[in-house]
């Protein structure tokens, strides 16, 4: 019985002293194991007399439950404990900074396009796109542009060995356009386009949005209002336009618009009534229907609308 009371004492101190699992597995072999203290105090039972083996087995028997019931609470102990250190070292610190994306941003370009053209569609005019590669016949012919007009020059355009061109203007989209449609219709066209020039003030490749409008019962005088709408919402303020007479092949009249800029007047945009040739060239009856176009440079309103100085800013990569 001494032995007994004993081996719980000890196995107790154990067990309570465990500090991980395998230390408290450690101390069940010691006890319960198949060489355990209590498990060879089972085996000796044998050597006891037949009146003596009843009381031992069941003293050791209930030594034996309690130490495996102690067992038991400690490794819940020690379970929780060792998922409560694995869960605090995966905790996330929500007030940690984040990992940052430095985002770029769109290009002035891109904004002031994406500007005008959302300005065109809410005044119903459908955006067009078209090659930029394109045949003399859609960049020049059907524009009504004389076969010896300076602007079919070599030294002007971008030719290919085959006779194919890099269009100089956007005009050919809506040249397409017309052929496979009939007014009324609004378009813009926005798109680069090629010219042989390269100086402080010109970029062999730049951005220029058209204009169509073909109707029943278009005027001079809607141009210049649409025209002057635009302006205004573009440039998000009051401005005073002028309308100066100009020539271009493909209208008639045809004018340069001009912005009341500080104490100057700047040239923005070049605009007129569709030439009869051009309709007829599409197919479209010229005495039944009149329309106006006009065609910008975006450079140049980007540069005034970002107050950009330098053209050439604008295609360099690096940030200022
Ligand atoms: C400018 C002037 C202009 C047009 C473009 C056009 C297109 C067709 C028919 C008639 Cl399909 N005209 N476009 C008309 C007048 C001027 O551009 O200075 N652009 C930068």
């Amino acid at each position: 019985m001494d032995a007994v009371t004993e081996i719980i004492k000890q196995a107790q101190h154990a067990i309570n002293s465990a500090q991980d699992l395998q230390a408290l597995e450690n101390f069940r072999v010691q006890y319960l194991g198949k060489k355990g203290e209590i498990t060879a105090l089972l085996k000796n039972l044998g050597t006891l007399s037949a009146d003596e083996r009843p009381r031992a087995g069941q003293l050791i028997n209930d030594a034996k439950n309690l130490v495996e019931t102690e067992l038991q609470n400690r490794r819940t102990i020690l379970e929780t404990e060792q998922l409560n250190q694995e869960l605090a070292g995966e905790t996330i610190d929500v007030t940690l900074p984040g990992i940052q994306n430095k985002l770029g941003s769109l290009h002035p370009l891109t904004r002031s396009l994406q500007r005008l053209i959302k300005i065109f569609n809410s005044l119903g005019f459908q955006t067009i796109e078209g090659p930029e590669v394109e045949t003399e016949y859609y960049n020049f012919t059907a524009l009504n542009t004389p076969e010896h007009h300076p602007a079919r020059a070599m030294h002007d355009t971008f030719y290919f060995a085959d006779g194919r061109l890099l269009r100089s203007h956007t005009s050919p989209v809506q040249i397409h356009y017309m052929e496979n449609h009939q007014p009324p219709f609004r378009l813009i066209a926005p798109g680069r386009v090629y010219r042989r020039d390269s100086d402080m003030t010109h970029t062999p490749m730049f951005n220029q949005i058209e204009g169509l409008l073909l109707s029943k019962n278009s005027s001079f005088a809607d141009l210049k209002g649409l025209l002057h709408t635009v302006l205004e919402q573009f440039f998000e303020k009051e401005l005073t336009i002028r309308m100066r007479p100009s020539y271009f092949p493909f209208t008639e009249p045809s004018a340069e618009v001009d912005v009341a800029w500080g104490d100057k007047w700047l040239e923005i945009l070049g605009c007129g009534m569709v030439h009869p040739n051009v309709l007829q060239a599409c197919n479209i009856d010229s005495e039944k229907y009149t329309g106006f176009a006009f065609g910008m440079g975006l450079e140049r309103l980007v540069m005034l609308r970002y107050g950009i100085p330098d053209l050439r800013l604008l295609f360099e990569k690096v940030a200022i």
